[in-house]
């Protein structure tokens, strides 16, 4: 079965309650595209989001905590995402890896934590642009493919976004035939450790936009696409749903 394809949009510490207009537009808009469509915003709007019936659209964190409670101060679980509505969010984004020193072992933490309480885990890879340059970017990929997706990961629990570290925000893409090497490695990976069955949903990710979409969707092996600033605004957004 080929993996659904998705549009997903990691608003990151942008947005308050004003920005629900941005939903609304994308869901008048898009909400029925045929793919399907998520938003991780910020925690503090995951629940305004979700409540929002008839949207069309699914709402998702950016991170949780491995564990289910307990004494960690701004820390947000699983069942706590859950709870608000949420039913994806995103583990191991670059920028928690490099501001929170997340190692892929705790990212593989997180996304078990998240299929126990029944989200579907984003788990995010990507190598440095020193990586890239020292040749060894499918290693990167592979080793932390190998540590961050945990065994029990399906291609129902489980999507995977490829997001050069060097391409976030910084409005600089690979080429396709970059991206292109890339997915081909991780579906290999995951089909040797996973099997043929195994379906996930591959996104990229890194400095999306609504001119360089189409030709991005194009490439073998990309199901969809995380997306940060272009995912705020549904006039960005939508184009780019419509492409995929
Ligand atoms: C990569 C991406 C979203 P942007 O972080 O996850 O952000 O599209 O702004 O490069």
């Amino acid at each position: 079965m080929a993996p659904r394809k998705l549009a997903a949009g990691n608003w990151k510490m942008n947005g308050t309650l004003a920005a629900l207009a941005e939903l609304d537009a994308l869901a008048r808009d898009h909400g029925e595209a045929g793919v399907d469509v998520l938003i991780c915003p910020p925690a503090t709007l995951i629940h305004a989001m979700s409540s929002r019936a008839g949207q069309g659209i699914a709402v998702g964190g950016q991170d949780c905590h491995a564990k289910d409670s307990g004494a960690h101060t701004g820390d947000i679980s699983a069942p706590q995402l859950r709870d608000a509505g949420a039913s994806h969010v995103i583990v191991g984004h670059s920028e928690r890896r490099t501001d929170h020193a997340e190692t892929d072992g705790e990212v593989a933490a997180k996304a078990i934590a998240a299929h126990k309480a029944g989200l579907v885990s984003v788990i995010c890879v990507g190598e440095t642009e020193a990586e890239r340059d020292g040749g060894q970017t499918l290693d990167v990929i592979a080793r932390q493919l190998a540590g961050s997706v945990p065994d029990c990961a399906t291609a129902a629990n489980t999507v995977i976004a490829y997001e050069p570290v060097w391409a976030i925000g910084t409005g600089r893409t690979p080429t396709g035939d970059q991206i292109a090497e890339v997915h081909a490695a991780m579906r290999d990976a995951l089909v040797r450790r996973f099997g043929d069955g195994a379906d996930f949903a591959l996104l990229y990710g890194g400095s999306v936009k609504p001119s360089n979409a189409a030709e991005i969707f194009a490439i073998p092996h990309v199901d969809g696409a995380l997306v940060g600033g272009a995912s705020l605004k549904a006039s960005d957004f939508g184009p780019i749903v419509a492409a995929l």
